[in-house]
């Protein structure tokens, strides 16, 4: 199912001139500064942020979903999509599995995931929905639902994730709950946190020694008065009382509009609870969108944090990255090459900012020239690293271009039918 080499090869040679011409001339801007471009090169080629399985379904909104075409049928087809991703970006290796949507025999997973040659990031577990012929119902809740029998059930889930997980090579579980509630007085809010951190300390146990846990906080949605994990502070304080192997997870569209994001990302980093991102991008609330498209600056300023965390930490600096957006107007292999894209330039834009300089600026109290910093970072057009970097791991220039000439979606909706019913979850 992956697209021709050959087509590649000759995508690549319709623009491989004009990009060495860019990549030659950005190389002589960046030596003047002191920075070697084949370093930030290889840099670019090291980034990987995962694909969600869920992420290559169309999304939707609670008015309608408008199915693509030749939309994925099975977590086998999603597997395919993902694989045309990585082979044309060189930047998305892994997958993230949701559990039950993606159940299958491990093996077969393992294998279908080799052949396209990908790994498998997180695990996540599903709470938030009732399966059929599930005993217990979510309506209320699940690792904090105040019957101990839907608690139990919904700890025996997220054990069962990690246990498809360890079979799959996965090292980690995120654990997202819609628990909370829609009216004031609906709930007890500190014995719902009460029995919520209880069952978490129950699957905290079932942890491997070399598994990461992480909790992700949701500020509404789909509960709207309160939410179990409705913030950064609650989320700190429950990967705190479970332990080092816990830490949170910032989901960019899981905050009030104009929250400082970055602020977060540094304080979480600061007591060594930052464990990875959601990426996405969002106008007015919990939108979901595409990352970087409607804020690239903020984007960058996550970025600048964590190029800096890493200066300081070095190797032992490894948050999870993961894309989590919706894609309602677009094809999801298109939105999430391009968004990954997007978080490896912020990521390169991040590796350029002179540290020594705006360390000085910030002794200086020169708010001013430290802004400049940033901005002269960031306004650095990186595409060539980018395109060249690709160009290296065998990937496309230009991935949007090569997918559309290769027909990959025209060829698979000749064999996927139409999808109607299911909808792209979004978490
Ligand atoms: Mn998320």
């Amino acid at each position: 199912m992956r697209i021709a080499s050959d087509l590649i090869q000759k995508n690549n040679l319709s623009c491989q001139s004009a990009m060495e011409a860019d990549y030659e001339a950005l190389g002589e801007h960046l030596h003047r500064n002191s920075i070697d471009i084949a370093q930030l090169t290889r840099r670019a080629g090291q980034f990987g942020v995962a694909i969600p399985s869920w992420g290559v379904g169309t999304g939707g909104t609670r008015f309608a979903r408008f199915p693509g075409l030749g939309e994925p049928r099975h977590v086998f087809d999603k597997l395919d999509d993902c694989g045309v991703i990585q082979q044309l970006t060189c930047a998305t290796p892994t997958v993230s599995l949701h559990i039950p949507w993606d159940d299958a025999e491990p093996n077969e997973l393992k294998e279908k995931a080799a052949s396209v040659e990908l790994n498998f990031d997180a695990m996540n577990s599903n709470t938030f929905q009732d399966q059929t012929e599930q005993r217990h119902s979510y309506k209320f809740g699940s690792l904090s639902h105040n019957d101990s029998a839907t608690r139990e059930q919904a700890v025996e889930h997220n054990i069962r994730c990690i246990e498809i997980g360890k079979s799959l090579g996965s090292k980690a579980l995120t654990v997202w709950v819609g628990d909370g509630s829609n009216f004031p007085g609906q709930t007890h809010m500190g014995r719902q946190f009460d029995r919520y951190l209880d069952a978490m300390k129950q699957v905290y146990a079932a942890l491997p020694d070399d598994w990461q846990l992480f909790t992700e906080h949701k500020m509404y949605e789909p509960a709207f008065y309160s939410t179990i994990v409705q913030d950064w502070g609650s989320s700190y304080l429950i990967a705190s009382e479970l332990g080092e192997k816990a830490s949170c997870l910032v989901d960019l569209g899981h905050h009030a509009p104009n929250v400082n994001i970055e602020m977060i990302v540094s304080r979480l980093a600061r007591f060594g609870k930052l464990g990875g991102f959601h990426f996405n991008d969002s106008k007015y609330g919990d939108d979901d969108l595409d990352s970087g498209s409607i804020d690239p600056y903020r984007l960058f300023l996550v970025f600048n944090e964590l190029v800096e965390l890493e200066l300081q930490q070095g190797d032992a600096f490894q948050p999870a990255y993961m894309l989590d957006q919706s894609h309602n107007v677009t094809d999801p292999i298109e939105s999430l090459m391009s968004s990954a894209m997007e978080v490896q330039r912020a990521f390169i834009q991040a590796s350029l900012v002179d540290r020594e300089a705006l360390a000085n600026y910030q002794l200086d109290n020169d708010a001013l020239m430290a802004s400049q910093t940033l901005k002269q970072a960031f306004r650095t057009n990186v595409d060539p690293i980018l395109q060249f970097s690709r160009l290296q791991s065998g990937g496309a220039i230009d991935p949007i271009g090569a997918y559309r000439e290769s027909q990959y979606r025209q060829t698979v909706s000749a064999e996927r039918p139409l999808v109607t019913g299911a909808s792209g979850g979004i978490v």
